[in-house]
């Protein structure tokens, strides 16, 4: 079923000039850019996106890391878009992630980890919602 997910390439994968590589591999799974803009996330935005973590002891260099530049806002079409930018995305740990992955073959640190996916249809409805309401 054709499907969007949220995926947001976090600020080292721009300041790491990782963006043409990520993208790339979405393209090569057939997954289509529906829309793309680059921003700085609000404190309000991450503390909402974020809400399932805010009272893990990582919870501040979370919110650190996530403002420390711009990300790339990306909303991800193509048939079972959730689930297969999930696994093109990896394991949360790049330790743990796949090879093949991109959190395997790109990260090496479980915080800093380059990309976010959303986790499920209605996540990624809820997602999309949040950053592309305007
Ligand atoms: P996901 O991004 O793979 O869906 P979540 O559990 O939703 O993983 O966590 C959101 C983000 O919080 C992760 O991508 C990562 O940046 C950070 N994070 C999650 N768990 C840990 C942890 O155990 N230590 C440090 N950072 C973490
Ligand atoms: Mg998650």
């Amino acid at each position: 079923m054709t499907e969007q997910t949220l995926v947001i390439i976090k600020p080292d994968g721009l300041s790491r000039h990782l963006v043409g590589r990520i993208i790339q591999r979405f393209e090569d799974k057939q997954l289509q850019i529906a829309q793309i803009k680059k921003a700085m996330l609000t404190q309000t935005q991450l503390r909402e996106h974020y809400k399932h973590l805010i009272d893990q002891p990582f919870f501040p260099s979370l919110m650190a890391y996530m403002m420390e530049g711009p990300v790339l806002l990306l909303i991800i079409e193509g048939e079972n878009a959730v689930l297969q930018t999930r696994k093109l995305v990896g394991a949360t740990d790049p330790m743990e992630a796949e090879m093949g992955s991109l959190r395997g073959e790109l990260g090496t640190d479980k915080t800093r980890n380059l990309i976010h996916a959303s986790d499920s249809v209605d996540t990624a409805d809820e997602e999309i919602a949040r950053f592309f309401a305007n």
